[in-house]
Parts: C-alpha cells; structure tokens; sequence
C-alpha cells in the first residue's frame, strides 16, 4: 500500500458513516487574455491522491459495509492536447494514486448524484479552507453552494482541518523529500555566498540563487528575500532591487520547492565577507537564541514555549550589551514568531494556538533580531524534525558560524 492509500484509509477511519469526501484539484487561474497563471494542485487533494493534474476530482464515500475512492481526471482532448501536451492517462493515475476506480471527469456529476441518492449519504465534507474574508474561493466553495440549494437536506462540513492535522506529521518519505528540498537550497546558497563579494545589487545574489536551482531542476519555494542593510529590517522585503555597499549585512530567506515539498531557509552574511565586531555580536546572540530553542524541542513543548525561550534569551543579552532596559522593549527589535510548520505549504498547514509538539512535525526555527537604527537585520532560520526524544536539524550543513560563513565567502 503506498503513502496515498494509507492516508485516505487513515482519513476513511476517521469519517463518520453515510459520508462522502469531494476533493477538487482546482485550475490556473486566469492571469489575462487566454494566458493562466501556472497551475498549482490543491494540496489536500494531492496528498491524498499523489496526482498532480489540473481539473481532476475526488470522491470518497464511506456507508456501511462499504467505503470507495473515485478518481476523475479530465476527458481526452486530441485537439487541446495538440496545443498542450498529453493529460494523464487512466492507467498512469490508477498507478500512482492506488485508486481503481479512475473514470473521466465527464461522469462526475451522474456519478455524484447516484452516490448522493442511492447510497444514503447525509454528509459531504469539502475543503472550504478560508484564511480571510475577501480570499478567492477555492473549488469547493462554488461547488458546496451549488449542492447546498439541491439538496438542502444534506449537511456539509469542512474536510480541511482533519486533513490539516494530519499533513503536520510527516512520514520519513516526506522528510526525505523535505531534505532533498534543503540539499537543493545549500547547494543554491553556496554559489550565491561565493558570488557575494563580486555582486553589487541584491538581484545579482538571487539571480545565482535561482539559477542553481534552475540547473537542478528545482523552483523557487516562495519570493525570495535579499535585504541588504537597512531593508533586512522590512520582513517581507522582495524587491531585491537595491545596490549593497561593502559595510552592509545581507538577510537571505530562501528555499527551494521540489515535487510539491519545500525548504524554508535563512542566512545574514556580511557583504565584504567579514563580520564588524559589532555585527559579530549581534549575529552571535541570534545564534545563541537559536541554539536555546533547539534545546527545547522535544514532543510536548508547545510552539508559543519555543519563542518565550528567544525572548527570554534575548531579555538577558540585549540588556547586557544596553540596547534595551526592559523587556517589553524587545519588540522593537524581534516582531515575529520563531516557527512555523513546514511542508507542501512553506507555511504549512495545522498550525493552531497551544498547538503540542509531537514526533514527525517538522518546524522552522528562525530568531531575528532588527536594529533599524543601525541598518541591521538579521535572521537565521533553520529546518528541523521533532523526534520522539527531541530534534533532528535537517540543515545543520548549510554554514551558520561566523567563522564558517567567512571561511566559505572567503576560501569558497
Ligand atoms: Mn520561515
């Protein structure tokens, strides 16, 4: 049984009788005229099905005595198909998905409606996820208004939260695949730090950055950020259009996306390939906050605990060296959470309030610390896997010590 099949029993277990699952792949949208942004799979439905195909569906329904998966992809087109090269085929879909049931997307709603009515379904569960108010409705929601006014008997629920809590614990092939992300993403990071001392714009550095993973075969796992100096303050700064002078530190958040997994990795590097001392100093702080919270990873600790250790940390060092007296002032200088989940989202789904660790998450550890007065952002973010008696740091190779990243800006 492959990693698909396994989670759809696993979500079958959990469904309650006479329910049914529709999952919608989803389409590019439109970007304007007959061109569509790229298509991006819905990720539920990909973590289910294994297939990667704009359009396809599916549909899962469990009754006494009997529970099915259906998969339906689209009608062959020859003439589209012409244009846009071949879609999937039944055979190669029913192989990578483990479902035997693989039919076109064209006998979907008969199909639907006879699974409705005639096997006694009383529950439909779509993904309705909606972080905001004024989001562009996934595939489900149409579709649940729709169904909603035939059938106003039948009660609908949200699938997205039981599929959410269970795409937080990875399997190890998830984690390899994780770690080919991270592999991608040091070896995309070296040849930018190596390039550094040469390059005078921001977008130099990225443009190396993303050719390595180009001749990889790997894309960008979101916009990449290269602040130098002062916009490393700016945390969503991807402009990456502004010239680096010598005395300057550079933020890079970077990751690279590779079969639906992701990376999500940052590293501050001094543009001349030295540290000042006073750069070493506040670089080592966020270093040592990082090396605190690392420690305190294990099942049980809640997410929330892992930042009160940066603060904490924080409180005593940025006291030490004058840049605060009190501890509320360390907001001024840290404004962001030190983790997030990480998976086939860069900030991955099932992260709720009072969330508890358990084995299997994988998480971002990434304190920073910006003195905007001082034109000085820094952040450091690595990867990690919650183990059953701790971590496991899946990108303790990319280099983080001053000495390291020197060494390598320097002897490369
Ligand atoms: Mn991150």
């Amino acid at each position: 049984m492959n990693e698909f099949k396994l989670r759809r029993e696993q979500l079958l277990a959990e469904l309650p009788l006479n329910s049914m699952v529709v999952l919608f792949a989803g389409k590019g949208v439109k970007r304007s005229a007959d061109a569509d942004y790229p298509f991006a799979v819905n990720h539920n439905f990909a973590y289910l099905t294994g297939i990667d195909e704009p359009e396809a569906v599916l549909m899962i329904v469990k009754i006494r005595h009997r529970t099915t998966a259906t998969l339906f992809i689209r009608d062959i087109d020859l003439a589209l198909q012409k244009w846009n090269g071949k879609y999937i085929s039944i055979d190669e879909t029913k192989k990578i998905s483990e479902i035997d049931s693989v039919t076109y997307l064209s006998a979907f709603e008969s199909t639907f409606v006879s699974q409705l009515t005639r096997a006694g379904v009383n529950r439909l569960y779509l993904d309705l996820e909606r972080l905001n108010l004024t989001d562009r409705p996934l595939a489900g929601e149409p579709f649940a208004k729709k169904i909603k006014e035939a059938y106003p008997a039948l009660t609908l629920e949200n699938i997205y939260p039981m599929i959410a809590t269970m795409r937080t614990v990875k399997s190890d092939v998830e984690v390899e695949k994780i770690e080919n992300c991270i592999s991608v993403t040091k070896s995309a990071f070296e040849r930018m730090v190596r390039n550094a001392r040469n390059s005078n714009f921001e977008y130099e550095l990225q443009a190396e950055f993303e050719y390595e993973l180009k001749r990889i075969g790997a894309a960008p796992a979101f916009e990449m950020i290269v602040a130098g100096g002062g916009r490393s303050t700016v945390l969503h700064y991807v402009e990456n259009n502004d010239a680096l002078s010598e005395d300057e530190l550079v933020l890079c958040d970077m990751g690279a996306s590779v079969a639906l997994y992701n990376s999500d990795i940052s590293r501050t590097f001094p543009k001349s390939g030295k540290f000042t001392d006073r750069q070493k100093l506040l670089y080592n702080i966020v270093l040592e906050a990082m090396e605190a919270v690392f420690e305190k990873i294990k099942p049980g600790v809640m997410l929330k605990e892992l930042n009160d250790v940066v603060v904490n940390l924080y409180e005593k060092r940025l006291k030490e060296i004058g840049l605060i007296k009190e501890r509320s002032e360390i907001s001024n200088y840290y404004y962001h959470g030190v983790s997030h989940f990480l998976g086939m989202d860069v900030h991955d789904v099932g992260q709720i309030e009072n969330m508890v660790l358990v084995a299997g998450n994988v998480i971002t550890v990434e304190p920073g610390l910006y003195v905007e007065a001082e034109s000085i952002g820094i952040r450091i973010e690595d990867d990690v896997l919650v183990t059953e008696d701790g971590y496991r740091n899946l990108s303790e190779s990319i280099v983080k010590t001053v000495e390291k990243i020197e060494a390598l800006m320097n002897n490369g």
